[in-house]
């Protein structure tokens, strides 16, 4: 449909909005031609028919049967009849967004590949953020492992890195994918747990599957409910290899590092969250591009020399172990940024496809089972998905560098071939299009040159064998609250397994092979007798600790982006909210301010403050810290309003910094609570500092024993 549009008329309904989309900033402005904006154009059928009446059904009479000659209401509802596609079998629910990545410098000695060349190259990006377990409207902030799905629109092709934000896998070998997903979503005979691993197929699965164990440490740390995706690390999992223009190749790990740190939400509030906002995470990364807070992520590679391939204690083609940064730092590529919302979700988000086969020249795959089985599930799954093998056409798959090959016809084809020639070689098109050689200027894709020489097999290799020592590496890295919060994840989780069995066989088989004193907390909080022992004996390994996988190390140390509850009713002291909110922008943090209800406040000198929301309908769940600003009548008020005080607790339950001014003070007194490191008492011009080093520590995790006598 054409995007050229006449001047819009002035709307005649009164409030109707006509939004200007003159600078939609898309993919390629002059490519994207498929962006349809309706402004200003006569509403019609797909056959392009002017409609004059889109309300009535064509009858016999006023009162009389339907036509079935209404070919413009039939047009309507078969269209609509059709709307709905098969969601993805596993990271149904999702959000995209769009932005560009650029490469810090020239990569040429580790890379052909032309979008990590010219650091003057912007290269659009299409990202695709997303739950595993859930169906499409489940919530956002489940336990669970994140999908980090990256489309690099390259010159030379789609590049698609299509990660998670945990840096393992739960099985070594494809073959084990459907029973693993079998056993994750929901049990077949009631459909139970929606987006969620709390169940006994899961758990029956994972039990007895040891090679799961490092994966499922992860997911019961607080990796698994990230606080927002711009606060998520993302991880090519896989062993990949990059080529240069010499041939070199080499094995890297793919990296994203979030420039806004790596964080999680507490439990209760995440579990809160799932309810009270289903689309928390999602709506965070909306509005955080369309604030401007474009979120970025540096994208790095370990770098392993072909010599290195079996220089470490692990096998690194083995998708359930990771490469310690202590061992192989990060080298630093570029940066992504997502500077741009969706259009429109179903046509975007939805109909993205992404596969791992999607590669470009100078990247390669590794020989790691996984990866290789994964090369062909995703383009087959797109097929009874999208429809058909055409799915590269749909725009938002679409690559810019431009394509022509003999695949011709299937459902959904649009491009419109010319040629007579469908096959290659042929002499009655010119030959064309032709082969490139791979060595020439921009040369064609061609597999590293790798020497096999092996029985045709099946068979796991041995140096897949230890499952447990990079799950207790894992668990010993953590901070003294991380792995207290793992000892509870496990509880909650096989607490909700019905059969003892399975619990017992976790904690004696699984748990008790990472870390005794784990297994025993675990068994002690479900009633199991303590193992004495685990049952296999678990390899030494070269490092005891990792730090770089501990998210206490993982903060950016400032506040940027953070949001800050401002609670207030008539009285408030109109300065100090003030004087809060341009401390708290001038750091690039966002305050809202919320009353008693939706209504405006009065403040102390008689000004009137707009709200932004009343206090019910932004909870502290949706907020990183708490200001109460003083004035005697507000905070009276605020001493007797229920849901106030509420507020105020369940911010401190969950670990929040609270700011209180000058009277609000008093509020200690009403909650019963104390000062502390993050629950701070003071006058203007005391209190931002200490405020603000609280909210960049993310939580007050010295306060979290005394926070569990709140209540939830
Ligand atoms: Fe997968 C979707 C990530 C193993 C088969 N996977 C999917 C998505 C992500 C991942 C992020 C969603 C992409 C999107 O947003 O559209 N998957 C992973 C990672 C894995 C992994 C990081 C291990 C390292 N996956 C894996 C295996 C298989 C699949 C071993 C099959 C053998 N994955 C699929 C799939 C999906 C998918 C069924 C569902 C929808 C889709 O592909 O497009 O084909």
């Amino acid at each position: 449909m054409s995007t050229k549009k006449p001047a819009a008329p002035k709307s005649a309904l009164a409030g109707t909005d006509t939004p200007d989309r003159s600078n939609t900033n898309t993919k390629l402005d002059s490519l994207e031609t498929f962006r349809s904006d309706a402004t200003g154009q006569a509403l019609r059928t797909n056959q392009g028919v002017k409609v004059a009446d889109n309300q009535n059904t064509l009858k016999a009479g006023a009162r009389g049967p339907s036509l079935l000659e209404d070919f413009i209401m039939r047009e309507k509802i078969t269209h609509f009849d059709h709307e709905r596609i098969p969601e993805r079998i596993v990271h149904a629910r999702g959000t995209g967004a769009h932005g560009f990545f650029q490469s810090y410098e020239n990569h040429s000695v580790l890379t052909k590949a032309g979008f990590l060349q010219d650091p003057a190259k912007k290269t659009p990006v299409f990202v695709r953020f997303s739950t595993v377990q859930g169906p499409r409207g489940s919530g956002d902030t489940v336990r669970d492992v994140r999908g980090f799905a990256v489309k690099f629109f390259t010159d030379e092709g789609n590049f698609d890195l299509v990660g998670n934000n945990m840096p393992v896998f739960f099985i070594q070998d494809a073959i084990k994918f459907p029973d693993f997903v079998h056993a994750v979503k929901p049990e077949p005979h009631n459909e139970i747990p929606t987006g969620g691993s709390a169940h006994d197929t899961f758990w029956d699965f994972v039990s007895l599957q040891p090679e799961s164990a490092h994966m499922v440490i992860w997911a019961m740390s607080d990796r698994a409910i990230p606080k927002s995706l711009r606060s998520m690390q993302g991880f090519g999992v896989h062993t990949f290899r990059l080529i240069n223009a010499e041939g070199k190749s080499r094995f890297v790990k793919f990296h994203w590092r979030p420039a806004a740190g790596t964080c999680s939400l507490v439990w209760d509030e995440a579990q809160k969250l799932a309810g009270k906002d289903t689309d928390y995470h999602r709506r965070d990364l909306w509005e955080a591009i369309e604030m401007g807070d474009y979120p970025e992520w540096e994208l790095g590679v370990q770098v392993i020399e072909e010599e290195n391939e079996h220089a470490f204690d692990f096998d690194i083609l083995d998708p359930t172990k990771l490469i310690p940064e202590e061992l192989v730092p990060i080298t630093p590529l570029g940066k992504m940024t997502l500077n741009r919302n969706p259009d429109n979700f179903f046509a975007e988000t939805e109909q993205v496809a992404f596969c791992p086969g999607h590669i470009v020249p100078g990247i390669d795959f590794s020989n790691d089972p996984l990866l290789q089985g994964r090369l062909f599930s995703y383009t087959d799954t797109q097929i009874s998905r999208l429809g058909g093998p055409n799915f590269h056409e749909i725009p938002i798959n679409r690559p810019v560098a431009p394509f022509h090959n003999g695949q011709r016809d299937a459902l959904h084809r649009t491009t419109i071939d010319k040629g007579r020639a469908s096959y290659e070689p042929n002499s009655i098109d010119g030959g064309w299009p032709k082969e490139t050689p791979a060595a020439a200027q921009d040369g064609g894709f061609e597999s590293y040159q790798e020497r096999i020489d092996a029985n045709k097999i099946r068979q796991r290799s041995e140096s897949f064998g230890d499952h447990f020592s990079q799950a207790r590496l894992f668990f010993h890295s953590m901070s003294k609250h991380e792995q207290e919060h793992i000892i509870s994840a496990y509880s909650f989780e096989l607490g909700k397994v019905e059969r003892e069995f399975i619990r017992a066989r976790e904690v004696n088989e699984i748990l008790a092979n990472i870390d005794l004193e784990l297994a025993k907390r675990v068994a002690q909080n479900l009633g199991l007798p303590a193992p004495k022992a685990g049952t296999v004996d678990v390899p030494k390994i070269s490092l005891d600790r990792s730090p770089a996988l501990s998210q206490a190390n993982l903060l950016p140390g400032d506040i940027k982006t953070r949001k800050v509850a401002i609670l207030a009713a008539n009285g408030v002291d109109g300065n100090a909210v003030d004087a809060m909110k341009k401390a708290l922008e001038a750091e690039g943090a966002h305050a809202k301010l919320l009353g008693p209800t939706s209504a405006p406040v009065t403040t102390a000198d008689g000004k009137m403050l707009p709200v932004d929301a009343s206090m019910e309908g932004l909870p502290s769940i949706a907020f990183d810290a708490v200001f109460v600003p003083g004035g005697a009548a507000s905070i009276k008020a605020l001493s007797t309003d229920g849901v106030a005080l509420h507020y105020l607790l369940e911010a401190y339950k969950h670990l929040k910094a609270i700011a209180l001014h000058g009277e609000a003070k008093q509020l200690l007194d009403v909650l019963k609570l104390e000062a502390d490191a993050g629950l701070i008492v003071g006058v203007d011009g005391k209190l931002a500092k200490p405020f603000f080093t609280a909210i960049g520590q993310h939580r007050v995790w010295d306060r979290e024993p005394k926070a569990k006598a709140i209540p939830a």
